[in-house]
């Protein structure tokens, strides 16, 4: 068994190891394997003439190049993705047959892709978006895709609606804007007409929708599932994964400066991080519904825009997964991959929730004008790691050479082969999950899917006092953004005022709107509040991966340079030493001390920390208005700050109070402990006023 494990962790590395193309020591050639002698310049009739047809050099490479760039994704055009493995916790047989789920032994490889949803490809990673998350795992019963979200509800409940959704979100169709952003006419006026919408489009107001991190988001699979177990009995499950690094979020105004100053902030720390070794980790767990139970909650299990409380189900977990490779190539594996949410396993089945019957049909058909034909399992990034043998032929981008004279079955001509594999408890031939289907043909919502508010409600009502101020802020920023008056007041009165009157009330101040009915009856959801809703609940144990800006200068003193390098080796923490411009400085022994980075190209915001070491020049550099604005704006942005000094009046010099994320201190070790605490917690959060909730 260990011998067939070592086997599937490498067989995908080898599968892509055949393809790999390393140009080291080896000649230029055309396509075609002729030596090129020149590659500086096209033939010509003369030195000075014109370029001739018969350059077939020209020609090729011109060809290739003009056909470079294949169609970007419709929606979850911006990603980024890394490698990594699944393992398996003991016991998962109670609940499905999936090997790669019940065998603890078996190191599943896997391929993780990010994505925010409305912007091209070239847009930036921090606007106001949901993260898509999804994840294929190369297993031995064949590819198993799981294409999630970092929230766990849709903004429509029927498939039938999708485009309109995504016609709605995406840049307006006259003008092409806005690039990345929800915030316009279109979405706006979609939302408000669509209730169903209301409770992802909350989640989509949080401060889920502008991650820190993509190492720092929680995934779902939003929709339920099923898991069938060997003696074919099946169960109703949610996915859920959970980040090891905890859940942390920029605030609204770090975002839209780094959408600048670093449109690819969100690919960049994930590359980092898995570069240095400080490989992001995850829990995939399952909450699970026992059939009879189907109908006993006040939503429908097939409505993806509802979430199961933990306090009604809470999570199983399953097993861990860990990234722990970036790619080779970025076109070649993360523009190339292919999700399909209708690769399943034996053991997973769907159920009839009909946003995922329609996905189940759409994404196969995107990919084949987006990889130009129905070959693209060929494409190595997509290529099981189990053996794949059928009678399809022919067709775009044919790579393989099929033997033989048969391409059909039943046949004589090659006994036969490829046969197919009667199910079985385990290893055997796919089987649908046998669900009893029994209705008329109906265009029809169910009734059980007619409640929008409740949830969103429940939401908004769990959500720590910060964390309602920031969704206060996103719709008042969002429907700022809205020309049509009448869509931002439908909003707030016909939407906002449904989930909770002081939100709208809130909402509709900042925007000069009076909400009048106030007396609505709210349906309350089944739990008052439900404690996983807010991202306070996922505070990490460690600070693995946070970085930490130590701004240098001309005669610093860095005799505690040292003390805090071995202080972030050891937490695991990034530490970047900026300098004025990024040529070295000296330090006040005159030690010449590297830079990584110049202060004005890595801003306060791309941190989560700022260090300031004492120097014999200290006043000079506290005059900088470089230097000030860079603490300035940590501290508005509540981050910790650490003077690495004895001077009492440091802070009241750069004009600010001194709380409990503000340090003064030679020795960093006195600061190290509650600096930990405050990195864990993400930021001084008792730095951030709340008082304006409360409703005047
Ligand atoms: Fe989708 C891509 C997630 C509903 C149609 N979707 C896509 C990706 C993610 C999701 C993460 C990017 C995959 C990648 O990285 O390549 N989509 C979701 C979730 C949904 C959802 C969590 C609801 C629960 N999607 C949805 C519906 C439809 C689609 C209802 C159509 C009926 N989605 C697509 C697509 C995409 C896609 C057009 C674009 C690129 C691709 O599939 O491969 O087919």
């Amino acid at each position: 068994m260990k011998s067939q494990n070592k086997d599937n962790q490498n067989q995908k590395n080898e599968q892509l190891d055949q393809v790999r193309s390393d140009p080291t020591h080896q000649v230029l050639t055309t396509n075609q394997g002729v030596k090129i002698a020149d590659n500086q310049n096209s033939l010509r009739a003369g030195i000075r003439g014109s370029t001739l047809l018969e350059d077939f050099i020209l020609r090729e490479k011109i060809t290739h190049f003009d056909h470079e760039r294949i169609p970007e994704r419709i929606v979850h055009a911006r990603g980024v993705g890394a490698h990594g493995y699944f393992k398996a916790y003991p016991g998962n047989e109670r609940f499905t047959k999936a090997g790669f789920l019940t065998d603890p032994d078996i190191e599943t490889p896997i391929f993780v892709r990010f994505s925010t949803v409305q912007g091209p490809r070239g847009s930036a990673d921090t606007v106001r978006d949901i993260r898509g998350f999804a994840i294929k795992f190369y297993t031995q019963e064949g590819n198993y895709d799981l294409v999630g979200n970092n929230v766990p509800v849709f903004f429509v409940q029927d498939g039938i609606k999708f485009p309109d959704f995504v016609h709605a979100v995406k840049p307006e169709p006259d003008t092409e804007i806005p690039t990345g952003a929800s915030a316009h006419d279109t979405f706006w006026d979609f939302v408000s007409l669509v209730p169903e919408s209301a409770h992802a489009v909350i989640w989509a107001m949080s401060d889920r929708a502008i991650p820190r991190s993509l190492r720092a988001i929680q995934g779902f699979g939003v929709h339920t599932f099923r898991l069938v177990d060997a003696q074919g009995k099946g169960r109703f499950v949610k996915f859920h994964w959970t980040p090891k690094q905890g859940l942390q979020s920029l605030l609204w105004d770090e975002a839209q400066k780094l959408a600048g100053k670093d449109p690819d902030f969100h690919r960049r720390d994930l590359y980092q991080a898995i570069e240095q070794g400080i490989y992001p980790e995850w829990e995939l767990g399952v909450q699970i519904v026992e059939e009879e139970d189907e109908m006993s909650f006040d939503f429908d299990l097939l409505d993806p825009t509802k979430i199961i409380p933990e306090e009604l189900v809470p999570i199983t977990p399953l097993g861990r997964f860990v990234l722990n490779r970036n790619v080779d190539n970025f076109f070649s594996e993360v523009e190339q991959v292919a999700f399909c949410p209708g690769h399943i396993v034996p053991g997973i089945d769907f159920t009839n929730d009909p946003l995922l019957q329609a996905r189940l049909f759409s994404y196969t058909d995107t990919q084949l004008s987006r990889l130009g034909g129905p070959n693209f399992h060929q494409i190595p990034i997509n290529q099981p790691v189990c053996p794949f043998h059928n009678n399809q032929r022919d067709g775009m981008h044919q790579m393989r050479v099929f033997k033989g004279q048969s391409s059909y079955q039943p046949n004589s001509t090659g006994d036969n082969w490829p046969i197919e594999t009667p199910p079985a408890e385990q290893n055997g031939g796919f089987e649908s999950y046998q669900e009893r289907i029994d209705g008329s043909k109906i265009r029809q919502r169910s009734e059980s899917f007619s409640d929008h508010f409740s949830q969103p409600r429940l939401y908004y009502k769990s959500l720590a006092p910060h964390e309602q101020k920031h969704v206060v802020e996103a719709y008042t920023f969002e429907l700022s953004k809205v020309k049509n008056p009448a869509i931002r007041q439908r909003q707030v009165q016909q939407i906002l005022a449904n989930i909770d009157p002081d939100l709208a009330q809130q909402v509709g101040k900042n925007l000069g709107i009076e909400v009048i009915d106030l007396e609505q009856k709210f349906k309350e959801s089944q739990v008052e509040k439900s404690a996983k809703l807010s991202m306070q609940a996922f505070i990490p144990e460690d600070i693995k991966g946070r970085k930490i800006a130590v701004l240098l200068h001309d005669q610093v003193y860095s005799d505690g340079l040292e003390q805090v390098k071995a202080w972030a080796a050891q937490e695991g923490v990034i530490i970047e030493l900026l300098t004025p411009s990024v040529a070295p400085v000296k330090d006040a022994q005159g030690k010449t001390l590297p830079s990584d980075g110049m202060q004005s190209a890595e801003p306060s915001i791309a941190y989560d920390a700022v260090i300031l070491p004492d120097g014999a020049n200290l006043d000079a550099v506290l005059q900088d208005g470089m230097v000030k604005h860079y603490l300035l704006e940590a501290y508005k942005h509540l981050k910790p700050i650490v003077f690495l000094g004895n001077r009492t009046a440091f802070f009241e010099q750069l004009g600010l109070y001194e709380d409990e994320g503000t340090f003064s201190q030679a020795d960093f070790m006195q600061v190290t402990e509650p600096l930990k605490q405050l990195l864990r917690q993400h930021r001084v959060w008792s730095r951030e006023p709340v008082a304006a909730l409360v409703p005047a």
